[in-house]
C-alpha cells in the first residue's frame, strides 16, 4: 500500500524574490510535525510513506520561469500526476483550506482510483459539511491519527470494513457517516520520533519544531484547540523530550527549539521537572514555548530562563477585564503585565498576542487592548501583536454567531495572513460559510469595524516605524486611541483619504510615517501635548531616521585594528549615520518611558544624537557626550587626524589633565568602535 502524506500550505512569507537559503529556513521551521509523526508510525509498521511539502511545491512554482499567469493549483496538479499512490492524505488548516481542497480535486482528477483523504485541525471539525460539498473527497480522519491511520490503511487494503475504523468520516453510498471518535493517545512518549528524514528542509531551521505535548484544559470561546485535543492535557516526559532534543542536535547540529504545545505551563510541577532535567543534562539548548500568564510566576520564569527558554508566546487576547470574562480567558491583566516585565528582565522574548473584534466589544474595551499593546512596548523583549478575530469553525464564538457572519473583501485577519486567494477560493468561501467561517468576521454592533481595522494598521506599523514615539504618545496623552482619532481627523482635513485606496498598503508605506510625523509637528505637539519637549525630541529622532537617506546596502564590518590610528587618515561618518540635535535629554526620556515616570517636567536641554540606519535590524540611536559631539562634528572626511587634534589643542580641550591630542585619539577610537565613523 503506497501512502502519500501532504503538509498544509502555510508559508505565506514565501515570494518569488525570497532566496533559496531563506526559503529553506522558512519551510524547515514550518515542518508539519503532525504529518511527520504519522509517517514515522507508518514506517514502524513497515510501510514507506512519501511526504510532500506543499510549501516547497509552491516555492518551485514561484521560481518556475515558465509560470506566467498559470495557476499554482494546476502546477501542483502536474506535480502529483507524476506521483502514484493508493492513498493521498492532505493535512489541513483553516487559512489555506480552499487551496488545499482545490489541489485535492486536481489529485483526484489525476488519480481517480486512489483514495483522497483529509486530516488535521480544519477538516476534523468540518468533516461532514466538507464531504457533502466536495464529492471528489473520499474521507476525513478526525483528530489525532497515530492510531487511526494504520487502521485505515489496513481497512483500505481490505483487512476490515471502513466503518470499523474509529475516528473517520466516510461515504456509505450517498450518505456521509461518522465512525465513533478514536481514543486519545495517552502516552506521547510511546510515539516514534517524527520522520524528519523525509523532510529535507528541516536541517535549515534556526528553531527546530518538536512536539512537547497536546491538549489544553482551558476553554476560551474563540479557540479550537480544546475541541480538537478534547481538553486532555498531556506532556512528553522530560527524559523523552531531552532525548529528542539531543537527537536533533546530533543529527543536524541545531540547538534551538520551538516546543510545540498550545499551553505548556498548565502544570507547574512538570515545568519545573522539565527545566531542572534540562539544566542537569548540561546541554546548551535553547527553546521557546506557549504559555498563559497566569500559569507562570517570576520564580518559574527565572528557572525557565536558566533552562534555556528564550521565547514565550502569551495569548493575552484582550486588555479589557470585562472581555477577559466574556471570552472565558479570565486573565488578571495587571499580573499579565507583570509576567511580561519579568520575562523581559530575564531576557526571554515574549509575543504578546492580542485580538479585537469580539461581538460584545465596545470602544472602551478596544482602548484597553490598545493600551496593553502600547504599554508592552516599553520592554525591549516584548513583541505585541494585534489580530482581528476570525471565527474558527466549531468554536463557541463561531457556533453562537453562525447565522450572522459577515463576508467582506477585506477578509478577517487570520485568513488575511494566509495564502493569496484566487477567484475560485472566493467563490468557495462565499458558498460555504459553515466550512470556511474563519474567512468571515463576526458583527461588532458596538464597534465600527473600519475604525478597528485602521487602528490595527496604525498600531502595527507605528510600532515598526517608531516604537518609542508611539509609547511616548500613549504616555503623554493617557490613551493612544485619542491620538489615533486626532490623527484620523487631521489626515481627513489634509487630504490623506484612505476610503478609496488600499488602507493597509498606505500604513505599511513610508508615506504613513512621514504624514504622521507632519501631523505631530504641526498639530499634536503645539496644540495637545502635555510634554511637548519630550514628544518633539522623540519626533525629531524618528524624522532623522526617516529623512537621512536609505540604510547602507550591507553592514560595515568593524575594522579591528591593533595598530595606532594612522595620523594621515581622514575620519568620516559611516554611511547611514547622521548627527542631529533634539531639544531634551533623549536618554532621560527613554528612562522615564521604561519606568512610567511623567514626561511633563522634563527640562529643556538640547542634546546631540547619532542615529544609524542599519542594513538589517532596528536603527541605533546614541546620545553623544558634548565632547563626542564636538569631535564627530570635525569628522567630515576632509580633516586628517592630526588636523583634528590640532583644532582640539587650539580650543585648549583637556579633561582631567589628559592632553588634547590623547583625548582626540581616544575619542576617535571610541567613535570607530561605536561604528559611527570610518577612517578613510
Ligand atoms: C505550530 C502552529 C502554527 C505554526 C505553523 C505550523 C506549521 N507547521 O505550519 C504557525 C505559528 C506559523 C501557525 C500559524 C497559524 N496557525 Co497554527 N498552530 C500551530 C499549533 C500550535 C501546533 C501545530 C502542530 O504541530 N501540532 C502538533 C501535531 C502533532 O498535531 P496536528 O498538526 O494537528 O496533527 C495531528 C492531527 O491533526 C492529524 N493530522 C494532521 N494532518 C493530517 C493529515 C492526514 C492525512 C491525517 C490522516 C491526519 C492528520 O494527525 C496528527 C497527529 O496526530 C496548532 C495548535 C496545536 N496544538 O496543534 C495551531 C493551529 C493549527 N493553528 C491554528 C491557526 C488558526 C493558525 C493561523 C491561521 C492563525 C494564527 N493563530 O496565527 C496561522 C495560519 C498559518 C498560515 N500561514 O496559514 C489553529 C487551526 C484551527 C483550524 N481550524 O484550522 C490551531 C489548531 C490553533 C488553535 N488553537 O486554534 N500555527
Ligand atoms: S487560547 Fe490558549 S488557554 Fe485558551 S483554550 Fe486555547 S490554548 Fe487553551
Amino acid at each position: 500500500m503506497k501512502v502519500c502524506l501532504i503538509g498544509a500550505p502555510t508559508a505565506n512569507q514565501l515570494g518569488a524574490a525570497v532566496g533559496e537559503a531563506e526559503a529553506a529556513r522558512i519551510m524547515g521551521e514550518l515542518a508539519p510535525v503532525g504529518i511527520l509523526s504519522l509517517a514515522a508510525v507508518l514506517e514502524a509498521k513497515g510501510l514507506a510513506p512519501e511526504v510532500v511539502d506543499l510549501n516547497r511545491v509552491y516555492y518551485d512554482w514561484l521560481q518556475d520561469p515558465e509560470r506566467g499567469q498559470a495557476d499554482f493549483c494546476r502546477f501542483a496538479g502536474d506535480y502529483f500526476r507524476e506521483r502514484d499512490s493508493d492513498l493521498f492524505g492532505f493535512s489541513t488548516v483553516c487559512s489555506s483550506y480552499p487551496l488545499t481542497l482545490r489541489i485535492a480535486a486536481e489529485v483526484k482528477r489525476a488519480h481517480p482510483q486512489s483514495v483522497v483523504a483529509l486530516g488535521g485541525p480544519q477538516a476534523s471539525v468540518v468533516d461532514v459539511a466538507t464531504l457533502r460539498a466536495y464529492p471528489f473527497l473520499d474521507l476525513v480522519v478526525r483528530g489525532e491519527a497515530e492510531q487511526t491511520l494504520p487502521e485505515l490503511v489496513g481497512a483500505l487494503g481490505g483487512s476490515t470494513a471502513l466503518a470499523a475504523v474509529p475516528g473517520i468520516t466516510f461515504r456509505a453510498g450517498r450518505e456521509v457517516r461518522r465512525s465513533p471518535d478514536a481514543p486519545l493517545i495517552q502516552d506521547l512518549d510511546a510515539l516514534p520520533f517524527p520522520a524528519f528524514h523525509l523532510f529535507p528542509d528541516v536541517r535549515f531551521c534556526r528553531h527546530f519544531p518538536l512536539e512537547l505535548g497536546r491538549g489544553c484544559p482551558f476553554a476560551c470561546t474563540f479557540c479550537s484547540t480544546n475541541d480538537f485535543f478534547r481538553r486532555r492535557f498531556r506532556l512528553k516526559s522530560p527524559g523523552h523530550m531531552i532525548a529528542e532534543m539531543r537527537r536533533v542536535k546530533a543529527a543536524y547540529g541545531i540547538r534551538s527549539f520551538e516546543l510545540v504545545h498550545d499551553m505548556f505551563t498548565v502544570d507547574r510541577k512538570r515545568v519545573i521537572e522539565f527545566c531542572e532535567a534540562l539544566i542537569e543534562s548540561g546541554e546548551d539548548l535553547t527553546w521557546g514555548c506557549s504559555a498563559r500568564t497566569d500559569c507562570v510566576d517570576e520564580e518559574l520564569i527565572a528557572l525557565m530562563a536558566r533552562a534555556g527558554c528564550r521565547g514565550i508566546f502569551f495569548g493575552i487576547e484582550s486588555g479589557s477585564p470585562r472581555m477577559q470574562k466574556i471570552i472565558d480567558k479570565g486573565l488578571v491583566l495587571d499580573d499579565s503585565a507583570e509576567r511580561i516585565r519579568s520575562c523581559d528582565q530575564f531576557g526571554i522574548n515574549t509575543a504578546v498576542s492580542l485580538m479585537a473584534g469580539f461581538p460584545e466589544e465596545t470602544l472602551g474595551d478596544l482602548r484597553a487592548s490598545a493600551a496593553f499593546f502600547v504599554d508592552s512596548l516599553r520592554y525591549d523583549h516584548a513583541d505585541p501583536q494585534l489580530s482581528i478575530l476570525a471565527p474558527l469553525a466549531e468554536t463557541p464564538i463561531q457556533r453562537q454567531q453562525k447565522e450572522a457572519l459577515v463576508l467582506s473583501d477585506d477578509v478577517a485577519d487570520m485568513s488575511y495572513r494566509g495564502w493569496p486567494q484566487e477567484a475560485e477560493d472566493h467563490a468557495m468561501i462565499a458558498g460555504h460559510p459553515e466550512i470556511f467561517s474563519s474567512f468571515y468576521s463576526v458583527p461588532t454592533p458596538y464597534l465600527d469595524h473600519e475604525f478597528l481595522k485602521e487602528l490595527r494598521d496604525f498600531l502595527l506599523n507605528g510600532m515598526r516605524a517608531f516604537r518609542w514615539l508611539l509609547l511616548g504618545l500613549h504616555q503623554d496623552s493617557g490613551d493612544i486611541v485619542d491620538v489615533f482619532q486626532q490623527w484620523q481627523e487631521w489626515r481627513a482635513r489634509n487630504g490623506v483619504d484612505l476610503a478609496s485606496g488600499d488602507r493597509t498598503a498606505y500604513y505599511a508605506s513610508g508615506s504613513f510615517a512621514s504624514d504622521f510625523l507632519r501631523f505631530l509637528r504641526l498639530d499634536y505637539v503645539p496644540q495637545t501635548s502635555r510634554a511637548p519637549l519630550a514628544i518633539a525630541a522623540l519626533l525629531e529622532c524618528e524624522a532623522a531616521l526617516l529623512d537621512g537617506g536609505s540604510a547602507p546596502a550591507r553592514e560595515e564590518v568593524s575594522e579591528h585594528r591593533e595598530d595606532l590610528i594612522p595620523a594621515d587618515s581622514r575620519p568620516q561618518l559611516l554611511p547611514g549615520v547622521s548627527v542631529i540635535e533634539v531639544p531634551a535629554d533623549y536618554r532621560e526620556i527613554l528612562r522615564r518611558l521604561r519606568q512610567r515616570d511623567p514626561l511633563q517636567d522634563l527640562p529643556g536641554r538640547p542634546v546631540k544624537l547619532a542615529v544609524r540606519k542599519r542594513a538589517a535590524g532596528p536603527a541605533e540611536v546614541r546620545q553623544l557626550s558634548p565632547l563626542s559631539a564636538e569631535l564627530l562634528g570635525l569628522c567630515e572626511g576632509s580633516r586628517t587626524v592630526v588636523e583634528i587634534a590640532a583644532e582640539f589643542r587650539q580650543k585648549e580641550r583637556e579633561v582631567s589633565g589628559v592632553p588634547a591630542e590623547k583625548l582626540c585619539l581616544a575619542g576617535i577610537e571610541i567613535l570607530r568602535q561605536q561604528r559611527l565613523i570610518t577612517l578613510a
